[in-house]
């Protein structure tokens, strides 16, 4: 057939007397016509185009898969960079979450720590403040034993004369200097003016005190300083000497009659402040400042005297 070909080598003219010499009809003589003209026109096809198109398809082919290489590389590139800087924003998350949980446990522990430290502190004052009342106690008792210590010996000193006043002298009566002395000391006898106290004296056989010379006068001032109160206001402090200048302003006398001729008054004193005509010795840290002159009606402690009584061996 390939003979028949006409020398311009158009193959359809010889198609066409090939399908006109054919002597078939029908259907499958259609069917088996168009096969076989496919075979006809495969077979008319020349081994060389094919080729060539073959090789520009692969070509095409082979560009384009170069083409989706290079994409699909470049988006793996970008997805790795995207995917790569989400993992280090999770990681800058994560470390920011993980600073962010020391932080607020530092914060919370810093608190914890200010309390405990608040704690101490207020522990410490009231230690502090406990001390400083076991101190004050310390003093307190220091100093009470110092006076106890100090009215211990006082009342050792006061022995012998104790034990002479109870030889020469009434009971609660004091032997100093050779006579008997009386010192109501006791905060049940109430204070009394100049007059009712030397009323006392008299019915005791004896007198208030004359205070007419410096061993006199230092052994009663040390007693009434040894048992004076503290408590007591100053002014109320003294005790009534037989001692006044009733009779002529100024002029002091003992209550024998006998002038003044020894005094002890304080810096001032006496002032006859507001007629103030008897006179009483108060207790004082300087002995030679101890004597006031104050008023006869006024209450106050006093200081009665007598001679002792004589003994049975002085009598033999
Ligand atoms: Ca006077
Ligand atoms: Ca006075």
């Amino acid at each position: 057939m390939i003979d028949r070909e006409d020398s311009d080598g158009n193959s359809d003219g010889g198609y066409n007397k090939l399908i006109s010499q054919e002597d078939v009809t029908g259907d499958e003589q259609a069917l088996h016509s168009i096969q076989e003209r496919q075979q006809v026109s495969l077979s008319l096809t020349s081994p060389e185009s094919s080729l060539s198109r073959y090789k520009w398809l692969t070509g095409c082919l082979a560009v384009l898969a170069a083409v989706l290489l290079t994409v699909d590389i470049g988006l793996g590139v970008y997805y790795n960079k995207l995917t790569g800087g989400q993992r280090a924003v999770l990681d800058v998350n994560a470390e920011v979450s993980k600073l962010q949980a020391a932080y607020n446990l530092a914060v919370q522990r810093r608190e914890e720590a200010r309390k405990d430290l608040a704690r101490v502190i207020r522990e410490q004052q009231v230690i502090k403040w406990e001390l400083d009342h076991q101190k004050r106690r310390n003093e307190d008792y220091e100093k009470q034993s110092d006076k106890l210590l100090t009215e211990i010996a006082a009342l050792k000193s006061h022995i012998p004369m104790i034990e002479e006043g109870c030889r020469h002298c009434l009971p609660g009566w004091t032997y100093m200097n050779s006579l008997c002395y009386y010192f109501p000391f006791s905060e049940v006898i109430l204070r009394r003016p100049w007059l009712e106290a030397r009323q006392f004296c008299l019915k005791q056989g004896g007198d208030l005190a004359k205070i007419d010379s410096r061993e006199k006068h230092m052994a009663i001032t040390e007693l009434i300083n040894n048992y004076q109160n503290p408590s007591r206001k100053i002014a109320e402090s003294g005790f009534w000497i037989g001692l006044r200048d009733v009779d002529e302003e100024g002029t002091w006398k003992w209550t024998d009659g006998s002038r003044m001729t020894e005094s002890y008054w304080n810096d001032g004193e006496p002032n006859n402040h507001g007629n103030e005509d008897c006179a009483a010795v108060y207790p004082r840290s300087n002995p030679f400042k101890s004597w006031n002159d104050a008023p006869c009606p006024y209450a106050l402690k006093w200081i009665c005297q007598m001679l002792p009584r004589v003994s049975t061996a002085a009598r033999l």
